[in-house]
Order: C-alpha cells, then sequence, then structure tokens
C-alpha cells in the first residue's frame, strides 16, 4: 500500500512531456511541502537530483522495476504485455537527493493506432530527458544488432544500465551469457563515448554497466538503487519533497481499474478500452468513485457486461477491493461501459483520455 497519497488537486499531467520542470520554480521548500520534507531538506548546493528512465519491450517487468526501486505502488503490473500507456513519475526522496523514475510504455515496434504512437512517443521522450537510462531486457529477448533503440542508446552520452531482468528464471550460464553479449555490444559501441555537458561525468567515458536482477523477488534491486543514487548530479529538487508521483489518485483509479480488465477480460478486450474517472469524493468513511469504461464496440460492451452483469460487478469487485488497499480506505466504485468508436485513432479522444501528441 502507498505511504503517502498523491495530491488529488494536482491536474493530469501531460502525458508525453520531456520536459524537467525548471528546478527554479520548484525550490525545496514549494508550498506544499511539509515541515518535515522542508527541515531534511540541504541547501541547493549538495543537492543532488536527476531523471533515472526505464525502457524496454512490453512486459519486460519495467514496472515491476519502478515499483522495487520506489517502495511504493507507482504502476499497475499484469502479466500481459501493453500494461502501461502512459509515462509515469515516481519521486524517491531522501535528505540530500531526489531519483525521478520515469516508468514507460513498452516499445511498440509496429504501431497499429494513433494510441500506440502516443506510447512510443512517451518512451522518446525518456531517451530526452534521461540523467540515467535503465535499458530492461532478458535472456529470452532477441535483439537486431542494427534496432534503431540500439543504436540510440550506441550515442546516449548518459550512464547507461543494462538491466538483464527475470534472472530468477533462467539458469546462471543463460544469464552470464546474456550479460556477455551485452557488455561486448556496448564495449565496443560506447567505448570512446564521452559523458554529455550537465552530466555526474562531464568528459569522463561514459559509464556502462550490466547487470543481473529480478525484480519482482527485489534481486539486485537495492544494490541499484545505491548506485542510482549515487549517480545524480548536482542539482536542487524538481517537485516538492514530499511528493511522490506526478499523477493525482484518480489516475491511479484508472490504472487499477485497468489492471483489473487486462486480467479479467480476453483477446482484444483489455486493448480495446480506456478508463475515465468521472467523480472522485472522498468522504471521511469512504471514497464515491464513479468511472466510466469506453469500449471501442458495441460487441465489446457487451462481452464488458456480461450475462446479467456478471463480469463486470466480478470485475468491479477486485478492482474496488485492490483500490482500498491502496487508499487504506472503504470504496465505493461505480462503474458504466459506453462505446467510444475508433477512440484509439482520434486525436481528440485521445488527447481528452490524456495522451499528448
Ligand atoms: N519471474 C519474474 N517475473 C517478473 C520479473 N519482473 C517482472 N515479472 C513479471 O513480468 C510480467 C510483466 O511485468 P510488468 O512490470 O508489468 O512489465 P512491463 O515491462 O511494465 O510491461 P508493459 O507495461 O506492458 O510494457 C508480470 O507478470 C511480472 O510479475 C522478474 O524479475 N522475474
Ligand atoms: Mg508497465
Amino acid at each position: 500500500m502507498a505511504q503517502q497519497q498523491p495530491d488529488p488537486s494536482n491536474q493530469p499531467p501531460e502525458a508525453s512531456d520531456a520536459s524537467k520542470p525548471d528546478a527554479e520554480e520548484v525550490p525545496p521548500a514549494a508550498a506544499g511541502a511539509s515541515p518535515e520534507a522542508e527541515r531534511d531538506a540541504k541547501p541547493d548546493a549538495t543537492h543532488r537530483a536527476g531523471f533515472v528512465n526505464v525502457i524496454g519491450r512490453p512486459n519486460a517487468g519495467k514496472s515491476t522495476l519502478g515499483n522495487a526501486i520506489m517502495g511504493e505502488q507507482l504502476s499497475a503490473i499484469t502479466p500481459k504485455a501493453q500494461t502501461t500507456r502512459h509515462r509515469i513519475l515516481g519521486m524517491l526522496n531522501g535528505p540530500d537527493y531526489q531519483l525521478v523514475f520515469s516508468d514507460t510504455p513498452g516499445l511498440i515496434y509496429d504501431p497499429a493506432y494513433a494510441l500506440h504512437e502516443r506510447m512510443n512517443d512517451a518512451v522518446k521522450s525518456a531517451f530526452q530527458d534521461a540523467d540515467v537510462l535503465l535499458f530492461l531486457t532478458g535472456p529470452e529477448d532477441r535483439w537486431d544488432d542494427e534496432d534503431p533503440i540500439l543504436k540510440r542508446l550506441d550515442r546516449l552520452p548518459v550512464p547507461l544500465f543494462v538491466l538483464i531482468n527475470k534472472a530468477d528464471r533462467y539458469a546462471q550460464e543463460e544469464v552470464v551469457a546474456c550479460m556477455q553479449r551485452w557488455e561486448a555490444r556496448f564495449a565496443r559501441t560506447r567505448k570512446d563515448l564521452p559523458a554529455g555537458e550537465g552530466t555526474v561525468d562531464a568528459g569522463q567515458p561514459v559509464l556502462t554497466e550490466v547487470m543481473p536482477i529480478s525484480a519482482l523477488h527485489g534481486h539486485g534491486v537495492a544494490a541499484l538503487r545505491e548506485r542510482l543514487i549515487a549517480l545524480l548530479p548536482q542539482h536542487p529538487p524538481y517537485y516538492p519533497k514530499d511528493q511522490w508521483t506526478d499523477r493525482p489518485e484518480r489516475f491511479f483509479v484508472t490504472e487499477t481499474v485497468r489492471a483489473k480488465i487486462l486480467e479479467h477480460y480476453q483477446q482484444e478486450i483489455p486493448y480495446s478500452v480506456e478508463v475515465v474517472v468521472e467523480s472522485f469524493k472522498e468522504e471521511p468513511t469512504i471514497i464515491r468513485i464513479q468511472t466510466l469504461i469506453f469500449a471501442n464496440r458495441s460487441s465489446q460492451k457487451s462481452i464488458l457486461i456480461g450475462k446479467g452483469g456478471s463480469a463486470l460487478t466480478r470485475m468491479g469487485k477486485a478492482a474496488r477491493q485492490e483500490l482500498e488497499a491502496f487508499f487504506g480506505k472503504k470504496v465505493f466504485l461505480g462503474i458504466h461501459v459506453k462505446v467510444r468508436e475508433g477512440w484509439r485513432e482520434s486525436d481528440r479522444d485521445l488527447k481528452s483520455f490524456g495522451y499528448e501528441g
């Protein structure tokens, strides 16, 4: 369960906004920072802050890693690909550092809809503002040497961690062979790459490290977290020090319902729906939430609802239980289903759902 809840008054962020906020505008003792956070904040001269962005294929374990690094339920996790559709920021705050972790959607090589293109835009933005980049892969992943993503990593002038995830599922020899392949590639391509201006080791050969991890079981995560914190450049905090995500509470509701749809429905259904929170009212003993699910076709609406509403009731119950655990409070969750034909193709619909072009 989350220790600190996101600020419900936050506006939904730009889904694929690559630009870091101007730290000048968000001083450490910015409005909203708790007295403890202000007391704990060190003067700017010794403070370190930076963006640690993860990229990888769908289902690689990016969100699992983000949650493990943060120790918070930042992103929804399911066994299905394309669970994450937005770039989601999580802030890990210490007295003298702020690590801003970006979870991203999985890379989609054959975008079928404008929705996929927006998801890929979110990945692109993660390349642009990274102070450290995490490339999450696994022994089962096959990569073409000429893949444009690898070509981009070859030239990326910031520290790069190649993380061999799901190491728990493979024999040690397989993990080691995979590590050696990546070490050999980047030793060839990144050997003479100097770290860019403003990076932690500007002008020096840029860091490239290959590490095996298990995001699910936490193996290697604490060591990675320490390494990442040590690599943050000197910089004032980008966000108030008591904030742990850029996303409002409503966003976590849509992600939870979407994750339950991914778990409860098969084939194309989860990929054809979008979830919107219509209202979110917190009362002393209960949170009352009304949500709308937009389906792409009326046949999908019938499947979502099921016989006598049974499928929707089952999914809704599971979502409500998870939200109650997340908020630590009783939740009433109302769900309606509507049809919005072609929403995945419509720039207007995508924008209204928070996907920026
Ligand atoms: N065995 C094992 N499974 C893992 C590990 N990390 C993640 N998984 C599983 O892999 C699946 C996908 O994990 P996610 O974190 O949702 O993957 P993702 O990269 O965020 O996926 P998208 O958001 O769809 O791009 C889930 O079933 C996780 O439990 C790991 O280290 N070991
Ligand atoms: Mg994800």
